[in-house]
């Protein structure tokens, strides 16, 4: 039986997920929106209950492999849908009407090498032009300020913007599908470590347009996570709340019609950052879930 107390492999996963879909036939199914640069299926999690072209939310994890605690949030919340389905009646009523989709291993490649080779493995593996240096900074490669202020030109550096927007197939392959869905409402993309819960703008200081209400709900969502254990998250633009950052998935999906755009940095503060102990896992899930709720419900009422 899967641990949802524990860290898995890539391939642990990947046949997780084969499970969740044969337990939940009727909610569930994997698509495969692309592959990775070394060729590996990369693999989402549908969640419907029918419709066609149902609006939608994106749910990513993962996407820097390094933040294990991310996709091990990732399995655990899409178990939680799963199983919350007909029994919970917000689930419920949310995904008779929304669609969910899921990339839990959002960099299956650089999550692989965390595994084999080094546990802080951030980048994809990609082979830069002219360079030994491996990898881009697959949250500096959208095309939303691409290249500006908070990336690097430099194919060494961790936050390496890459050779041109959209260049990694991991990154494109999110684009491609949300373009073509066409009816994507809401995206979140989960990140550790810092505990916050941020939206755009990260690539300019200029307040987005929805500011006001991507904060009220903000401020909503961490208060809620608060009250599961206490664990305290900032909240705001991520360029207010963290830094600039050009090029990352929540600007890139605000720009392209997502209104509700977020991003989680998960935790912890520092104490053990991105080597944060299993026995973490399932606390930091249990308190993301009501969060993570909120914004989808607030989704689903502003359809
Ligand atoms: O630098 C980043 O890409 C993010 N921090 S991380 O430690 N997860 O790498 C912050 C950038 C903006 N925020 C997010 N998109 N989470
Ligand atoms: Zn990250």
């Amino acid at each position: 039986k899967f641990n949802f107390a524990s860290y898995h492999t890539l391939e642990e996963i990947y046949d997780w997920m084969d499970t969740l879909v044969a337990d939940h036939p009727s909610l569930v199914s994997k698509i495969q929106i692309g592959e990775s640069y070394e060729k590996r299926p990369l693999y989402v999690l549908k969640f419907s209950t029918g419709g066609s072209n149902r609006p939608a939310v994106w749910l990513d994890t993962g996407i820097h492999s390094r933040e294990w605690i991310t996709q091990a949030t990732g399995v655990w919340t899409a178990n939680k849908l799963a199983e919350d389905y007909g029994h919970d009646p917000t689930v419920t009523s949310l995904l008779d009407t929304v669609d969910i989709f899921f990339e839990i291993v959002t960099n299956p490649d650089g999550y692989a090498f965390t595994h084999s080779s080094n546990r802080l493995w951030r980048k994809t593996r990609s082979i830069n032009a002219g360079s030994s240096c491996i990898g881009v900074d697959p949250n500096r490669n959208w095309d939303a300020g691409f290249g500006d202020i908070g990336s690097s030109s430099n194919p060494c550096s961790e936050t390496y913007h890459g050779p041109y927007a959209h260049s990694e197939s991991e990154v494109k392959s999110i684009v491609d599908f949300i373009q073509s869905h066409g009816n994507v409402k809401g995206l979140v993309s989960i990140h550790s470590y810092s505990q916050m819960l941020m939206f755009p703008y990260g690539y300019k200081r200029t307040p987005a347009p929805d500011h006001e209400e991507l904060n009220e709900l903000a401020k909503k969502a961490v208060n809620d996570l608060a009250a599961v254990y206490g664990t305290e998250y900032t909240y705001g633009s991520i360029a207010d709340t963290i830094y600039l950052a050009a090029g990352t998935t929540v600007d890139w999906a605000y720009e392209n019609g997502v209104k509700y755009s977020y991003t989680f940095e998960l935790r912890d503060t520092g104490r053990y950052g991105f080597l944060l102990p299993s026995s973490q896992i399932i606390p930091t899930a249990t308190e993301t879930w009501p969060a993570l709720l909120d914004i989808l419900v607030h989704v689903q009422q502003h359809l």
